[in-house]
């Protein structure tokens, strides 16, 4: 029953609910678990806005710390880490978060993440607003993204470190 307990405080402890949100259309989320203690969440942001918004942090009640992680190839290993300075979606274009690219990092969560569990989430997305959404778990989805790796790359060279070589 710790799955409705979630929920509930997340209600109480979210005053930013109120917020207006057509700032950025948050599409096709789940989340699953990677151990008892922590999980990740994945999302599509599509920004029909005329200027560019840019997620800037992550909230859950969920979990005691909630990040926003990416993943960077050294050496042919994909190592993950923190994302400085936010995720920047341009205007009128998506951005997938993904498995094996950027995603919203769970650390400490309150329960394991199981299958029909719902994962409140805050998307802080600086001057564009704050968007409350509700994701659900699902552990047995397919990383859809396994054929194509290098799309997500192309698409946002921003995040990127690849014009230096990490020679070490
Ligand atoms: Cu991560």
């Amino acid at each position: 029953m710790k799955f409705f307990a979630i929920l509930a405080t997340a209600a109480v402890l979210s005053p930013i609910a109120a917020v207006a949100h057509d700032a950025i259309d948050v599409v096709d989320a789940y989340a699953r678990g990677a151990n008892p203690k922590a999980g990740a969440a994945f999302m599509v942001l599509d920004n029909h806005r005329e200027v560019a918004c840019t997620l800037v942090g992550v909230s859950s009640d969920a979990a005691a710390k909630t990040k926003l992680h990416t993943h960077t190839e050294v050496e042919g290993v994909m190592k993950m880490h923190a994302i400085e300075g936010g995720i920047e979606v341009p205007p009128g274009s998506k951005h997938a978060l993904q498995r094996g690219g950027d995603h919203v990092m769970l650390m400490g969560l309150t329960a394991p993440l199981e299958d029909g569990m719902t994962v409140a989430l805050t998307l802080d997305f600086g001057d564009c607003g704050t968007q409350k959404i509700d994701v659900p778990v699902d552990n047995q989805r397919a990383d859809d993204h396994a054929q194509t790796p290098h799309d997500d790359h192309a698409a946002h060279e921003g995040h990127e470190g690849h014009e230096g070589h990490a020679d070490h």
